[in-house]
């Protein structure tokens, strides 16, 4: 119960369209926490898993038909079609809303209403935003209460005028007779619908249940909603892990890193560095919110509070934190579970076990042909549970960025790591990200796939205007004082499609070199597209990488970077007139540049 007007009037709005039986407030209590699961367990949405491998936890088993984000029901709904830009699916606010009122008429009948208020950042922080949730999922709202702060204390902090993003999400599938039983994963596939409207902050979710779709903090609130809000109040909403990392005896220093997915961001935010006596810790995972503070430098907190992490692939091996980060209170979404009562994915353990129930509830044996879990299975772990969590991850203040880093899937061309050479020189290596098309994604394998800054699904807005904002921030910034930015590339092969570089904890040598070019320490050398470490920059001593290699690693290839250059050519014309015109000019002078006699 609340005393905010806004608040009670919407909800009173949203009762007497959607019609649910009932509602209830979420404290985000444990004993809600736990009531909820019990519930679902009644339902069939949940499985206990056995408390002696992994207390209060659980297994869910979606519709088969609702197991990923749908970015083609995913839309932005602003005034002009043009502000949405070319890389959103994009609708008039007004046509959406009253397609939705349809969609939304009813839609609760036979559930419980859940209002859930939540923090996305710690509560009370300047960098913080909150939210409020009405879902008929108890799913949805076991989830929010890893995944953010929720319940009472948000509630108490709103008081009767405070701001807050709107956002309703039903699994549009009401219970027709009073008694009739429920299905174990309500969702209507025919008719999915991820919608934003970021001039009013409101986010309208109907049809699935799953993650990204359901989740409304996570991508929908505190990407796509507040990409736009940033832009708007002149800070940053970004794709981005945060890590610290600090140097023996040195000082601490935070590293935000956007990557697209499959290329280990979770394994980074992680890692357990192979260089003694270097310590790397977690702030985050998967979204940084960036403001600049009063002494001139960029401050970052994780809006989040737990990780909707990728199971499959996942170990002791791969990540050994992230395993610990799961042996309690987890909800895990599309595994395979064991006859034991505990979870299993492909790539948790080398032999997999000889009997499962998969994920769609078939018996599994390993000669079967099918694969025992979801490929997008996934693990909701509280972060305060990731034996690296850093101790200040939950800073209200957040914690200075020393260094950002880009990156993304290139077999060829991207060295291992390449200082920009100023802010705006960054933003447009963030503008060219991208990853070459493997033979499962469709289209010419070797193709680029651009994803700038990783944002490619995720900007509530023209991807024009965020360029335009990134290099604006640059602009009013000290330039003293804002992050280095680095592009880095782990995935380098050689024409055996051998990996050139091990990866994993060895990745600490490319982050201890970024953390001493940001103390003034360490060597690097101009070239055409950037400064790359000199061979004796990058501590190699102990890893097993060919010098021929580190050579290639180290290198500016410049006949490779001319060839790319008519695809980031053809990936800006996608912008028109709305590309800055600064980063029409780096294209042109890395031109000249690779073209000028070494
Ligand atoms: O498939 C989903 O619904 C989740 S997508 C996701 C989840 C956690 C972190 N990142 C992502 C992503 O797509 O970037
Ligand atoms: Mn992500």
């Amino acid at each position: 119960m609340t005393l905010h007007r806004g608040l009670n009037e919407w909800l009173e709005e949203v009762v007497a369209l959607c019609k649910p039986d009932a509602v209830r407030w979420c404290d985000g209590s444990e004993g809600e926490f736990r009531e909820l699961c019990r519930l679902m367990m009644d339902t069939g949405t949940l499985v206990q898993l056995n408390p002696t491998y992994r207390p209060n936890s659980y297994l869910a088993r979606s519709d088969p038909a609702d197991t990923a984000r749908v970015e083609d029901r995913t839309f932005i709904c602003c005034e002009k079609e043009s502000d949405a830009g070319p890389t959103n699916h994009w609708e008039a606010p007004d046509k959406m809303r009253a397609r939705l009122k349809e969609l939304f008429s009813g839609c609760m009948r036979g559930r419980t209403l859940y209002v859930i208020p939540y923090s996305m950042g710690p509560v009370g922080s300047h960098i913080a935003k909150i939210g409020v949730q009405l879902t008929d999922s108890p799913y949805v709202v076991a989830n929010m209460q890893i995944m953010a702060r929720v319940g009472s204390r948000v509630l108490k902090y709103l008081g009767e005028d405070g701001p807050f993003v709107r956002g309703l999400h039903s699994v549009g599938h009401p219970l027709a007779e009073p008694r009739q039983p429920d299905l174990s994963w309500p969702c209507n596939a025919q008719n999915k619908y991820i919608c934003h409207f970021p001039e009013t902050r409101e986010i309208l979710s109907f049809g699935s249940g799953y993650g990204g779709n359901a989740l409304l903090g996570k991508k929908c609130h505190a990407l796509r909603i507040a990409s736009a809000q940033a832009r708007d109040e002149g800070w940053l909403a970004e794709h981005m892990l945060i890590l610290k990392i600090t140097p023996p005896g040195g000082k601490a220093h935070y590293v935000c890193a956007a990557f697209p997915s499959a290329c280990g961001k979770t394994n980074l935010a992680m890692l357990i560095p192979t260089l003694p006596h270097w310590k790397v810790e977690c702030l985050g995972d998967d979204i940084a919110w960036m403001k600049f503070g009063a002494d001139g430098r960029l401050y970052a907190i994780n809006p989040e509070a737990g990780f909707f992490g990728v199971a499959p692939g996942t170990s002791y091996e791969t990540n050994y934190n992230a395993m610990r980060t799961l042996d309690a209170n987890c909800i895990f979404t599309n595994c395979a579970l064991t006859p034991g009562g505990d979870v299993w994915w492909e790539g948790m353990t080398e032999q997999p076990p000889l009997k499962l129930v998969d994920w769609l509830r078939r018996p599994w044996t390993p000669d079967c042909g099918r694969t025992a879990a979801h490929p997008n299975a996934r693990f909701t772990a509280p972060a305060r549970q990731c034996p690296v969590i850093a101790d200040d991850w939950q800073d209200p203040r957040g914690v200075p960025v020393s260094a950002i880093l880009f990156g993304g899937r290139r077999a060829s061309v991207m060295p291992l790591v390449n200082e920009s050479f100023d802010w705006r020189h960054g933003t447009f290596l963030g503008s060219i990200m991208s990853s070459e098309r493997t033979a499962a994604a469709t289209g010419n394998v070797g193709e680029l796939r651009f994803d700038p800054f990783a944002m490619l699904p995720f900007c509530g807005y023209h991807m024009g205007d965020y360029f335009a904002h990134w290099l604006e921030l640059g602009r009013q910034a000290d330039p003293a004082k804002l992050p280095r930015i680095y592009y880095v590339n782990w995935f380098r092969k050689n024409e055996t499609g051998k990996f050139l570089w091990p990866g994993y904890g060895e990745n600490s040598r490319v982050l201890k070199w970024i953390i001493e070019r940001c103390e003034g320490r360490a060597q690097a050398v101009d070239t055409p597209i950037g400064r790359l470490p000199t061979r004796d920059a990058l501590d190699v001593d102990g890893v097993e990488v060919d010098p021929a290699d580190l050579e290639v690693l180290l290198n500016c290839n410049r006949e490779a970077w001319l060839k790319d250059l008519p695809a980031i050519r053809k990936h800006y014309d996608r912008f028109g007139a709305r590309l800055p015109g600064e980063l029409r000019e780096e294209l042109e002078a890395l031109d000249r540049r690779l073209r000028e006699r070494a």
